[in-house]
């Protein structure tokens, strides 16, 4: 069993979240998914909530109501320990500048900073044409290669806001087939 945990974020392309989940589940048996959304993630999933039944989402609340008092569980840190592999798809610019610079105030941010680099990240950026093109992004994307994080590029598209160019998620087939051979060398 390789257990994945799929990390959405505010930008648009979250709407995809329902499409990822079922093409993993079909192609592999041997695997569990669950989700873990930011505030702005929430929003793309509130207009179509999933249905997959053993598919939890974890959100910002969750983190705060599972933790009362010393020797409660450290939500983050049971999902960094629970799962095999880390997959942020869509990353968002914002996302993608907090983790390039350490920063740590939600739960998904707070995953990936204690996340353990002996075990696959994975990160889809997705963004609008000109914030894709800020020098920034490119440097934030090099950083986290650095630490061995692994990038599926953007693609160019029309996108959601109408213009036409890269910043568009990798198409979920391409994401499938990726995680794919990530899971096949950890069963
Ligand atoms: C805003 N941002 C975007 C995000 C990137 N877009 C995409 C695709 C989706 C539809 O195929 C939304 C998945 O366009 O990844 O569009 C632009 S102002």
């Amino acid at each position: 069993m390789v257990n994945i945990l799929i990390g959405c974020t505010g930008s648009v392309a979250t709407i995809k979240l329902p499409l990822l989940i079922q093409a993993i589940l079909e192609k592999n048996r041997d695997v569990k998914v669950n989700v873990v959304l930011t505030k702005s993630g929430e929003h793309f999933v509130r207009s179509a909530p999933l249905t997959f039944e053993n598919v939890r989402v974890f959100t910002d609340d969750d983190e705060w109501a599972s933790w009362d008092k010393r020797g409660d569980p450290v939500l983050h840190i049971e999902l960094v320990k629970w799962a095999d592999i880390f997959i942020v798809a869509p990353l968002s610019a914002n996302s993608l500048a907090k983790l390039a610079n350490g920063l740590c105030d939600n739960l998904l941010t707070c995953i990936a900073r204690a996340w353990d680099t002996s075990k696959p990240l994975i990160f889809c950026p997705a963004m609008n044409t000109k914030m894709y093109e800020h020098v920034l992004t490119k440097e934030h994307i090099d950083k986290l290669l650095s630490w061995g994080y692994q990038c599926i590029p953007v693609i160019e598209k029309t996108l959601m806001c109408g213009d036409t160019g890269l910043g568009a998620m990798a198409e979920v087939d391409t994401i499938v087939e990726y995680l794919d051979s990530e899971i096949k060398k950890k069963s």
